[in-house]
């Protein structure tokens, strides 16, 4: 049906008018709409109960009889295309929509991770794991024994009565007269002989932390590590420590780290060495670090004193032995090229991750 046909009423053409003009203006503004609730809005506001086109259907009373039917099916010709054409219209909106989605979200698999921080462990953990594991591959277990000790296991069976030189040389904090936190590592060695007690060979390491009241510079701290070891058998002698304590310098420093053992003095072994390797940072020449010497001074040992041995349980007469002794933090400084002991207590990730 046409509006400009001259045989329908004037009421009729001009509502096949309304309605051609109607689907000029949805089809129109359809193309501009650009979101699903703009959509919605624009369904409603033509085909809802309300609807600008159902308003038209509503108004097919004023018409003759004999032309609202195919005014009718204008009407519902429209709706149908209306409705094709929203759902099209949606279809286009959804599919832009997924496009800019993909395009924002997209993901270069190619791209490199993002790096994460991991954890390393700290450079006196890196340390103590490779000294033990050394002393561990010449058959030395290891003993872990308290911090908080009593004077007589830290001084008096080590050979350091009351007055000796030895207890002022190393500032001690008493917790009472009794009572102190260990300076040195050496009263595990006792409790692990008694430990061991009659069994031969004991040899074992006693790490761990030890409490000097010193204030902290660039080569103290209060809090420091040490590992000392001890070697208890029928026949053990002086070269075997040599042999053990040069085997431990190559391993740890270097195969070719040169050594030397010196006379030295301590309460708890005799003959007592003091054992140095030659400087690693001028390989002997002489520098700052080794005040010129050409030698380091890394650890101290000795056969155990024959009274120390008797308060581990053990008869001089019988067995021989030889211990030793050293720094954890000494050794790690000069073999990381680190020149102040405070750093490893500074907890400053700058430092710590050097070493992962
Ligand atoms: C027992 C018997 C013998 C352990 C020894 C040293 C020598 C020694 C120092 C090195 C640097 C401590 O950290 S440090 O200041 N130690 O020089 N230690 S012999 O001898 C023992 C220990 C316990 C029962």
């Amino acid at each position: 049906m046409d509006e400009n046909d001259v045989s329908l009423s004037t009421a009729t053409r001009s509502l096949l008018d309304e309605i051609g003009e109607m689907e000029k203006d949805a089809l129109t503004e359809l193309d501009g709409i650009s979101s699903g609730q703009e959509l919605e809005e624009f369904r409603t506001r033509y085909l809802g109960r309300k609807g600008l086109l159902t308003k038209v259907l509503r108004r097919l009373g004023e018409l003759p009889q004999e032309e609202r039917s195919a005014v009718g099916q204008r009407a519902n010709a429209l709706r149908r295309k209306l409705e094709e054409e929203i759902t099209r219209r949606n279809q286009t909106l959804r599919r832009e929509a997924l496009a800019r989605t993909l395009e924002r979200e997209q993901l270069d698999v190619t791209l490199p991770g993002l790096p994460f921080r991991r954890g390393t462990l700290h450079p006196l953990t890196l340390a103590l794991r490779e000294i033990v594991d050394i002393f561990a591959g010449m058959g030395f277990s290891v003993f872990e024994s308290r911090e908080v000790e009593t004077d007589e296991m830290n001084f008096v069976l080590l050979n350091i009565p009351p007055g000796h030189p030895a207890r002022d040389m190393q500032a001690t904090f008493y917790v009472n007269p009794e009572v102190v936190l260990r300076t040195q590592t050496s009263p595990g060695q006792i409790r692990g002989m008694r430990t061991y007690q009659g069994r031969l060979p004991v040899r074992f390491v006693v790490p761990g932390r030890v409490y000097r009241r010193d204030p902290a510079d660039v080569s103290h701290h209060p809090v420091f590590h040490q590992i000392e070891g001890i070697a208890v058998d029928r026949d053990i002698s002086f070269p075997n420590l040599v042999w053990v304590l040069e085997e431990f310098a190559r391993r740890f420093f270097g195969p070719d780290t040169r050594f030397r053992l010196c006379p030295s003095y301590f309460p708890f072994t005799e003959p007592s060495a003091q054992m140095d390797v030659s400087c690693i940072i001028c390989r002997g020449k002489g520098c700052s670090v080794c005040k010129y010497s050409g030698w380091l001074e890394v650890a101290g040992a000795g056969m155990v004193h024959p009274v120390v041995l008797r308060n581990g349980g053990y008869d001089p007469t019988e067995v021989t032995g030889f211990a030793f002794g050293m720094g954890l933090e000494r050794l790690a400084m000069l073999k990381l090229g680190i020149d102040d002991i405070r750093l490893f207590y500074s907890c400053d990730t700058r430092f710590l991750r050097q070493f992962a």
